[in-house]
């Protein structure tokens, strides 16, 4: 998955997707939403967002990262 200009979230589902971002000044602040048991952020892209319900593990990169994580719970 490529983006480009602006800001960007990517959505990644198998283990093979692969994102994309270039580092231009306009390149924006980018996204990856992912629920894979293990993530490591790629170049250029700041923030990862967990949604897994199992332990999962997220990577930042050398970019000052936000790193979240959303949990489901039955009440
Ligand atoms: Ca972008």
């Amino acid at each position: 998955m490529t983006g480009g200009d602006g800001d960007d979230t990517y959505h990644v589902v198998e283990a093979g997707d692969q994102v994309i971002e270039g580092n231009g000044s306009s390149s924006g602040i980018d996204t990856v939403v992912t629920g894979r048991p293990s993530y490591t952020l790629g170049a250029n892209v700041e923030n990862l967002t967990l949604t897994g319900t199992s332990p999962t593990k997220g990577t930042g990169n050398a970019l000052a990262n936000r790193s979240s994580a959303m949990t489901e719970r039955t009440c």
